[in-house]
């Protein structure tokens, strides 16, 4: 089988027929593909509201897709091919259980030379998926779209030291992140630890761009700053999808006003990434409970997109954007 997306009925709507991710063929392989996208459908560490596990079905139904990137003049699947690659072994009562299938699906995807995109399920999966990468390739880059910094905003229990908003102090604590390439980018959670969670990522090399000073220096300039601090490293794109305001994304956990839209998300990853060494990504919170317009899922699956179109325009020899890129 052909490992690009599936041609729908001749003059049918692009809704129709089964979901998968971006009408690609359903298939668990890694033979001839460049990527594959799998749902991680776990939510049992949200810390209040519950229903990402929804949320890569969500992704997959979404009515968006592009296929053309106007932005660089480029078909897609002329340059990459993938599959969608199933759901990853999850099991919402047992969260250590599927911290490590996550981490050896990580593991074994990257490691075979392609690139994991994976679609939340709640953030907390960014741990074992960063835990996988460093199993595979070692440690890696991250840059982290979010409206928190999920570097453990207050003192964890004892008995319950995970959650959403801790991957990356466990990541950090694991030593799976290149610390000093690594930006988090959006935040604006205003509970009064966050100053506490700024300080634990900058405290092991971080870089933190709290949405106020996005919001200030403009994309562009963010972007700049992004590209020279990740250099030649790895870099995993991970975005939570309340980096959007809520206007564009209402359908996820904990929604923060005073964001970003969906078009400033794929400028600043057109800017940021264009030209690097990306080796994974995921899409995590899009909770369709919170959302009756499908829009959330619409943008998750509209910033999946544009990260394809970087991939695709790897392959195709363009590493500029503009004025950026080298
Ligand atoms: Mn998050």
């Amino acid at each position: 089988m052909e490992h690009k997306p599936m041609l729908r009925v001749k003059r049918s709507p692009a809704c129709t027929g089964f979901s998968t991710f971006f009408n690609l063929p359903y298939e668990k392989t890694l033979e001839d593909v460049d990527f594959v996208i799998t749902g991680v459908p776990f939510d049992t560490h949200v810390t209040y509201r519950p229903g990402t596990r929804l949320g890569p079905d969500a992704v997959r139904d979404a009515y968006a897709f592009q296929g053309y990137s106007d932005a660089f003049g480029i078909t897609l699947f002329d340059y990459i091919k993938g599959v969608d690659y199933g759901d990853l072994n999850v099991i919402n009562v047992n969260p250590e259980a599927t911290h490590d299938h996550i981490k050896e699906a990580i593991a074994e995807i990257a490691g075979a030379g392609v690139i994991p995109i994976c679609v939340g399920g709640d953030h907390s999966i960014a741990y074992p998926e960063l835990c996988g990468y460093k199993e595979a390739i070692g440690k890696v880059a991250i840059l982290h779209f979010d409206s928190h910094s999920d570097t453990g905003y207050h003192e964890m229990p004892e008995d319950a030291p995970h959650d959403h908003g801790t991957p990356f102090k466990d990541a950090i604590l694991d030593d799976c992140i290149l610390t000093e390439s690594s930006v988090q980018i959006g935040m604006r959670g205003l509970t009064p630890p966050m100053a506490q969670d700024y300080k634990f990522a900058t405290e092991h090399g971080m870089t933190v761009i709290p949405a106020a000073e996005l919001h200030e220096i403009g994309i562009k300039e963010a972007a700049a700053r992004i590209r020279k601090i990740i250099g030649d490293a790895p870099v995993f794109l991970t975005f939570d999808i309340d980096f959007l305001d809520p206007i564009y994304a209402p359908g996820t956990g904990t929604p923060e006003g005073c964001g970003f839209s969906t078009w400033d998300a794929i400028e600043l990853i057109r800017y940021s990434l264009i030209g690097k060494n990306i080796i994974g990504m995921d899409l995590v919170e899009v909770n369709p409970l919170y959302d009756t317009s499908e829009k959330t899922a619409q943008a998750g699956k509209r910033i999946i997109n544009e990260v394809l179109t970087l991939l695709a325009c790897k392959k195709a020899g363009i590493s500029k954007y503009e004025d950026f890129g080298e």
